[in-house]
């Protein structure tokens, strides 16, 4: 997989992507990862990237030409299949769905944007898809490239390990996950539940389904609605809502 960012920025995405899973999947070629600064595709003197918006109003709008041939020189080291995704509020809502779909293109151009926003034209003309990372203001495209980046690269194989790759395709698919815990067993009067120091892994994994369950049910209903519950998984979360009482 190689992912190319158009980024005023780009200092910026090479640092954070340097480190964990995404520096590891870079050190190790599975993922390439190249920067394409619009400034470097301007030709006066104050190397201009940005201007006024047309009808006024507040901020700057980055202008159509040096995205555009940022994303030119960004295309020539594609393969085949190249998608070019524009970063934006306005996008489409970033889902695992949509993540483990993007996983199969070869070549991923992620356009981050300064200031206001970019000219209309070049999402038209030169941007296959727009994403959106949430319903949340941040401060320009680079954080996204890089949620986009980090979530796409787990999905690649070989990435994780064998532990984590089990996990990832696991029957608490669609779930949160459940509660925690590690030594010590007490922490002020908060002892670990007793089944998790019990060595019966049939109850452990049950209970950890009850929990992932019954914490889907409380604070994301609208996961549990999508999801098909087995007659296993139904008799939990029914187990667990009696016995909040
Ligand atoms: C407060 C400024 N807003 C005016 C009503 C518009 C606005 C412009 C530029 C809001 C955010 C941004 C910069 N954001 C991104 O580039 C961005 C983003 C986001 O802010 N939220 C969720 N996903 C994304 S992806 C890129």
């Amino acid at each position: 997989m190689r992912f190319g960012v158009v980024t005023l920025f780009p200092e910026m995405v090479a640092a954070a992507a340097a480190y964990g899973v995404t520096g590891r999947a870079i050190e190790r070629n599975i993922v390439g990862l190249s920067l394409w600064n619009p400034r470097d595709y301007t030709s006066d003197r104050h190397r201009t990237v940005d201007d006024r918006p047309y009808g006024g109003g507040p901020g700057m709008v980055m202008k159509y030409q040096p995205l555009h041939d940022a994303v030119i020189a960004a295309k020539q080291e594609g393969t085949e299949s190249t998608k070019v995704v524009y970063l934006s509020p306005q996008g489409k809502p970033v889902t695992q769905a949509l993540l483990a779909d993007a996983s199969k293109t070869s070549h991923i151009i992620l356009i981050a944007g300064r200031y206001e926003g970019i000219d209309e034209r070049f999402v038209e003309l030169d941007c296959d898809d727009e994403w959106s990372i949430g319903d949340y203001v941040i401060s320009g495209g680079e954080l996204a490239a890089l949620v986009v980046i980090d979530a796409v690269t787990r999905l690649l194989p070989g990435v994780l390990g064998d532990e984590d790759s089990a996990q990832q395709d696991s029957h608490s698919d669609g779930l949160l996950d459940c509660p925690h815990y590690t030594r010590p067993e007490q922490i002020a009067e908060r002892l670990v539940p007793e089944v998790l120091m019990g060595g019966n892994h049939k109850d452990i994994e049950r209970w950890r389904m009850k929990q992932a369950l019954g914490r889907t049910w409380q604070r994301r209903p609208d996961l549990l609605k999508r999801k098909n519950l087995s007659a296993e998984q139904e008799n939990l979360l029914k187990e667990f809502i009696v016995e909040l009482v």
